[in-house]
């Protein structure tokens, strides 16, 4: 898979591709990541990137043509907006078979159901903001999609770019050592995941749980799920109403509801 990052700082993406599996995706050829430096597609003797805002206000603006002149020439789209209207220009770039994407925390949710959709694409491109914002005509001509982390400010897109891109990556086959291990996650099943222990069987007087230790695969199996489920209700409800849940797990959720209301 091959993620095209239009970024300001690429030194930023150095060492997070350096270290452990992203290193290893990237040394195997499963992930390729080339790191375009919006500032080398200015024009101007200065290299400006950002300029005020009109209407006045604090802050600066990303200017639209750098980034649209590192995107259209990285990815291959011909400007065409002068030829044959504005409109034509971003209906061709939306139908693009790669997926452009705007990081900004005005974007939609980023979660693990938009990591496995971003996941079934050989190539993405991401552009990292910085400063106040971008001329809206990014968002309205080029880009074909906006995500945000989460409901905070960062200062800039990269970071958010490499939560997107490690979120996506091991979910690739043979990034991760375990072909199942993305299967498992919290909240590839919905839900949290349940505890987990190594050895030893017991650390400054705390114990295993009895049932890891019992060899009964069907018990030690019933006791994650039910462990997944009371972690859930208790940390993130609000992720039962999505999750699939068979007559046992809803028993068992029941009981636990009952029992609360109990005490
Ligand atoms: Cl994608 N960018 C910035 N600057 N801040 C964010 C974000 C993105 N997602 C959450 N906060």
């Amino acid at each position: 898979m091959r993620f095209d990052v239009f970024t300001l700082f690429p030194a930023i993406f150095d060492s997070p591709l350096k270290e452990s599996i992203l290193k290893r995706a990237i040394d195997a050829g499963l992930l390729e990541v080339y790191l375009h430096n919006i500032r080398d597609y200015t024009t101007d003797k200065h290299h400006i990137t950002d300029d005020y805002p009109y209407g006045g206000g604090g802050g600066m603006v990303m200017k639209p043509e750098p980034v649209f002149a590192a995107v259209e020439s990285v990815l291959g789209i011909r400007d065409r907006g002068s030829e044959i209207g504005d409109r034509e220009s971003a209906i061709s770039n939306q139908q693009s078979a790669i997926p452009i994407i705007l990081l900004t925390p005005q974007g939609r949710p980023f979660n693990q159901s938009v990591a496995w959709e971003l996941s079934k694409f050989d190539r993405v491109a991401l552009i990292c903001g910085r400063y106040e914002g971008f001329d809206e005509r990014i968002r309205e001509q080029l880009v074909t999609d906006e995500i945000s982390i989460g409901d905070y400010v960062l200062t800039g897109g990269e970071l958010a770019a490499l939560v997107i891109l490690d979120a996506v990556i091991r979910l690739k086959p043979g990034v991760l050592g375990d072909p199942g291990g993305p299967l498992d996650d919290s909240h590839s099943t919905g839900l949290l995941e349940y505890p987990h222990y190594t050895r030893p069987p017991e650390f400054r007087g705390w114990k295993v749980p009895e049932v890891l230790l019992s060899g009964n695969h069907a018990k030690i199996e019933r006791w994650r799920r039910e462990q997944s489920l009371w972690r859930t209700l208790a940390r993130r409800p609000d992720l039962l109403q999505q999750a699939e849940l068979s007559d046992l797990d809803r028993a068992f959720l029941a009981r636990l509801e009952g029992d609360r209301l109990d005490s």
